[in-house]
């Protein structure tokens, strides 16, 4: 059984049977958002998984000390400069004791099966990148996924990838892919892609039964896609070509740093807007892994 610091609230919650939702940290570090809006991630999620009656557990290697859960003050300490962390890279964090290891979804799947919470909620999962058929580049989040007994809630993989590849992936890999409410597999910061879903789910309650089968099988994850809200979406066909331009000038780059600087590229594009719909859909899957989570209780306790 591995070590786990589990912060006093997840503590809590486990002991009187209250759902928990795990959330990655490299989304808060500057891995992923800009400062200060990746504060103001961390608020509006964990804010909106309080709001439904659930505990946010925000994962992260702090001093080689794997954690489950983040007081108030080290909050700090993941929003600076942080080493990427997946899966993999798990067992060096701990044993070179890094600083600071941000969690991407792999890493923080396999902490969220460790401490037994089976729901996880992120912004866009990695996935199948545009030209892996010469680079290879496939993230390790989709093969996590698939392992781990535990519900991922994104709003789709992240928006510069291969979307028609990933979802083939994920059927390789013998993944159940929900879109909700929805048809199609959601684009990130906008709602469509033109990509069906597999499957579409309508309520917290159908997701939370057909993760409580996956377990009771014990065959791996659920994947659920939602959709950015309306409100905070940018046009499917302006989004493209901002993704074009920016992956232009990332044309030379390689692996882990491409993700930040395609990132920070569509953000300098669309005139700030991926920001604000990065964090309403942040906001928004937090949201609805908390009511999967609270309809899990439900089931789990009928
Ligand atoms: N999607 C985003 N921003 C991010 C990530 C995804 O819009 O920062 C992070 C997540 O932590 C995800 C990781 O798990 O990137 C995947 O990285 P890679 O493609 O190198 O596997
Ligand atoms: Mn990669």
């Amino acid at each position: 059984m591995p070590q786990l610091k589990i912060s006093n609230e997840v503590r809590e919650a486990f002991e009187s049977g209250r759902p928990v939702v795990g959330l990655e940290s490299t989304i808060y570090s500057h891995l992923g958002l800009p400062s200060p809006a990746n504060q103001e991630a961390i608020d509006r999620s964990t804010a909106a998984i309080r709001n439904h009656g659930a505990v946010p557990a925000i994962t992260a290697i702090l001093d080689g000390v794997p954690c489950i859960g983040l007081e108030e003050a080290e909050h700090e300490r993941i929003l600076g400069p942080a080493r990427k962390t997946a899966e993999r890279d798990i067992s060096a964090a701990i044993a070179q004791k890094w600083s600071v290891g941000a969690t991407t979804v792999s890493a923080s799947l396999a902490l969220c099966a460790a401490a037994g919470i089976p729901v996880f909620a992120t912004g866009g999962i990695g996935g199948v990148h545009l030209g892996s058929e010469t680079s290879g580049d496939i993230s390790a989040d989709l093969g996590t996924i698939a392992l781990h007994p535990v519900l991922t809630v994104c709003a789709g993989a992240k928006a510069f990838l291969d979307i028609p590849k990933t979802v083939e992936f994920l059927e390789t890999e013998s993944v159940p892919v929900l879109a909700y409410q929805t048809d199609e597999f959601p684009m990130f910061y906008a709602r469509s892609s033109g990509v069906a879903a597999p499957n579409r789910a309508e309520t917290p309650a159908e997701v939370a039964a057909i993760l409580a089968q996956r377990i009771e099988w014990d065959q791996g994850g659920v994947l659920l896609a939602v959709p950015v809200p309306e409100a905070d979406a940018i046009p499917t066909r302006e989004i493209m070509d901002a993704i074009d331009t920016a992956l232009a000038r990332a044309r030379n780059m390689h692996g882990a740093a491409i993700t930040p600087f395609v990132l920070e590229q569509i953000a300098k594009i669309t005139g700030g807007r991926s920001v604000p719909a990065n964090l309403a859909l942040a906001e928004n899957n937090a949201s609805v892994a908390a009511e999967v989570a609270v309809a899990l209780t439900h089931l789990n306790t009928q």
